[in-house]
C-alpha cells in the first residue's frame, strides 16, 4: 500500500503513521462553513441567553444584538470581570441538536474509524471553549487530558479539536509537545490562579520549552490527538473569541466513564441499529433502543 492509498476511514496511511508517531495530527480546512453552521448557531443561541441574563441582572445596558459571532460575547464582557464570566462555566457542555451535529459529523467519524476502527463511542467529556479576551481562565495549563480521568481503563481516547474561528497565537491556539503521548499518566496538581481548577503538570515535566510547538489553525480545521499528549493554550490577546470545541472519542469496548457524564454509540458497523439518534442524546441515552427490544 502507498502512502497515497486509504485505509479504513478517511486518513491515509501516512497520516495514521504521523498520529501514532507524533501523537497528534493537523486536518486543516476539514469542515466546511456548511459544517461547523449549525454548531455555530448553537453558540449564537447560547450568547443570546447569556446576554438576556447580564441585561436581566442589570449588568449590561446593550445586548448587543447586531455584533458577529466572533466577537459578541467578548463585547458584552468587555467591562465585566473574570468572575462574572465565570459564573458561566470556562467550558461549556450543554446539549444543543447543534452540538449533536458536530459530534456526530461523518467526517470527523471518519477519521477517527482509521485510528480506532469502526466501533466509536462518543466520550462524554466534549467542551466547547469560549475564550474570552484576557479573561484568565482562557489560558489553559500544561496537562494531559488523562489527568481529568486518571483511573478511567479507557484507551486510547482521542480528541478531535475543532476551531470554529481562525486560532492562532494571539488568541490563544493550541500548543503541543509532540511524542509525549507515549508515557504514563506524569504527576499533577489542581492550578489555582484562574478560578477554574484546570489540572497542571507538575514543573519538572514542562521544562524542555523547546520541544514545544504551536498550532495555529484556520476555522473548520481539526487537530486530533492522544489524551496522554501534552498541550495548553496560552490567554486571548485579541478582540475576538477563540471559539473551539473538543471532543472525545473511544473504541465502544473502553471504560464508558459514566462518572463525567453519557456518552453515546456514534458510529457502529456490527450494531448500525443502535447508534444514537438525537433524541436519545438529548434524553441521555447511549444507545438507540429499537421499540419492543429488550436492552
Ligand atoms: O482549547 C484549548 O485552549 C485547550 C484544549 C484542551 O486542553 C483540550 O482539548 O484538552
Amino acid at each position: 500500500m502507498t502512502s497515497e492509498q486509504r485505509i479504513a476511514g478517511s486518513l491515509t496511511e501516512e497520516q495514521v503513521a504521523f498520529y501514532e508517531r507524533e501523537g497528534y495530527l493537523v486536518l486543516p480546512q476539514f469542515l466546511t462553513a456548511e459544517d461547523l453552521a449549525p454548531v455555530r448557531a448553537a453558540l449564537a443561541e447560547k450568547v443570546s441567553w447569556i446576554a438576556d441574563d447580564l441585561y436581566h441582572d442589570g449588568l449590561i445596558a446593550d445586548k448587543l444584538e447586531q455584533r458577529p459571532f466572533e466577537t459578541r460575547l467578548a463585547d458584552l464582557f468587555a467591562d465585566l470581570t473574570d468572575k462574572e464570566f465565570l459564573r458561566y462555566g470556562r467550558g461549556w457542555r450543554d446539549r444543543q441538536p447543534g452540538l449533536f451535529h458536530l459530534i456526530s459529523q461523518p467526517k470527523i467519524l471518519d477519521a477517527i474509524e482509521s485510528l480506532i476502527g469502526a466501533e466509536i463511542f462518543a466520550n462524554p467529556v466534549y467542551n466547547v471553549r469560549p475564550k474570552v479576551p484576557h479573561v484568565a481562565a482562557g489560558a489553559v495549563p500544561w496537562h494531559q487530558d488523562k489527568s481529568y480521568w486518571p483511573d478511567a481503563n479507557s484507551n486510547p481516547v482521542i480528541t478531535a479539536w475543532v476551531a470554529l474561528v481562525d486560532a492562532n497565537e494571539e488568541n490563544g491556539c493550541l500548543q503541543i509537545m509532540p511524542r509525549t503521548h507515549r508515557q504514563r499518566v506524569l504527576s499533577y496538581h489542581a492550578e489555582t490562579y484562574s478560578g477554574t481548577g484546570y489540572t497542571e503538570l507538575d514543573e519538572q515535566h514542562v521544562a524542555k520549552k523547546n520541544q514545544v510547538i504551536s498550532l495555529p489553525l484556520a476555522a473548520g480545521g481539526v487537530i486530533l490527538f492522544n489524551d496522554r499528549c501534552i498541550h495548553m493554550s496560552t490567554m486571548n490577546n485579541s478582540q475576538v473569541v477563540r471559539w473551539s470545541v473538543d471532543l472525545r472519542y473511544q473504541p465502544t469496548d473502553q471504560d464508558p466513564m459514566p462518572q463525567h457524564g453519557i456518552g453515546f454509540l456514534a458510529r457502529s458497523h456490527q450494531h448500525p441499529e443502535q447508534v444514537a439518534t438525537l433524541e436519545d442524546w438529548l434524553a441521555q441515552r447511549p444507545t438507540h433502543e429499537l421499540p419492543g427490544v429488550a436492552s
